[in-house]
């Protein structure tokens, strides 16, 4: 289906030569979206191919859009066209490496004096870059196409595009880039966090940041959770006779008034229990953090390599 791409865009330069400047573009309802965040998309088809009727509706999904979900339409088979990613996407703590490329409406009928739209959904990865993301769509007639294929703002078919921006943090988004170095909340102001990736089927994980409260009141570090573990629990290294053993803070942790506290490998840390996926290195994992006076709040840790070298004192388990 991707070859068939190449077909249709070969096809387009005999097209174009046809495709009168009167022609409207076909085009997403909505054409501007978040970084990090879900989209639905409705591409709207203004006519057939030139007087034809269209019979199939073919929407090629770019790299970075995943978790993509067509919607059925009555009249019509709908299909999608499966395969790998390029890249690895995180989706509430479960990787994601492969997905729908292609989604094919056909066995319709819109004639050219007729409207209709072709609704799907799916996220923005984190990792993209603002400005346009592309989404070539070829319209299927009897006998002829429209390739609305050119990724270029040359072109005169342009393929249907997707402004992207920079988005507010959102608990759904799982985009780094996006996230400041500092993040503040009420008093308190939270920097450096950080995570290990770990092996497959790694069993354990470690989080780590920094909480600096200029507050003039204490406050407390209640609960931390993650969709990337069954159980997530704040830990201290503490003194066991002669071991180094880590223990569970089951009442939280302080952060004094006008003081900070690190939690980083071989000190206080925030322990992922019975990971739901590796943790990779690159990526990142949103935790939210529950304070007892601040509110919650939901951060990305950037995963750092492997912890393999570190001593993280995981082995007291
Ligand atoms: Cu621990």
């Amino acid at each position: 289906m991707i070859r068939s791409f190449v077909r249709a865009s070969l096809a387009a330069t005999t097209l174009i030569a046809l495709a009168s400047t009167s022609f409207a573009h076909s085009t997403f309802e909505v054409q501007d979206a978040n970084i990090g965040a879900a989209y639905k998309a409705i591409l709207r088809v203004p006519h057939g191919c030139g007087t034809e009727a269209t019979h199939t509706v073919r929407v090629q999904i770019p790299e970075g859009f995943y978790s993509v979900k067509p919607m059925p339409k009555a009249g019509w088979t709908l299909e999608t066209v499966t395969g790998p990613y390029e890249n690895t996407y995180l989706d509430h703590g479960t990787e994601v490496s492969e997905g729908v490329r292609e989604i094919i409406w056909s066995g319709g009928n819109l004639p050219n004096e007729w409207y209709d739209e072709f609704v799907f959904r799916g996220t923005f990865a984190g990792s993209l870059q603002p400005g346009k993301i592309y989404f070539p769509a070829v319209q299927e007639c009897a006998n002829g196409e429209e390739a609305w294929i050119d990724t270029n703002e040359a072109g005169d078919m342009p393929a249907p595009s997707v402004t992207l921006t920079a988005g507010a943090a959102d608990a759904h988004a799982h985009h780094h880039a996006a996230q400041p170095v500092e993040i503040t909340l009420g008093d308190l102001t939270i920097s450096a966090p950080f995570t290990r990736a770990t092996l497959p089927n790694a069993p354990v994980g470690g989080g780590y940041l920094t909480i600096a409260n200029a507050g003039s009141a204490d406050d407390r570090l209640v609960s931390v959770t993650s969709a990337i573990a069954k159980d997530t629990q704040i830990h201290e290294m503490a003194m066991d006779g002669e071991v180094m053993k880590m223990r569970q803070l089951t009442d939280g942790l302080v952060i004094p008034a006008g003081g900070s506290v690190v939690l980083e490998p071989g000190g206080y840390h925030i322990m992922f229990l019975g990971l739901t996926a590796p943790i990779v290195e690159g990526e990142a994992i949103s935790v939210t953090l529950t304070f007892e006076k601040a509110g919650e709040i939901t951060i990305e840790l950037p995963a750092a390599g492997s912890a393999a070298d570190a001593a993280t004192g995981h082995e007291g388990h």
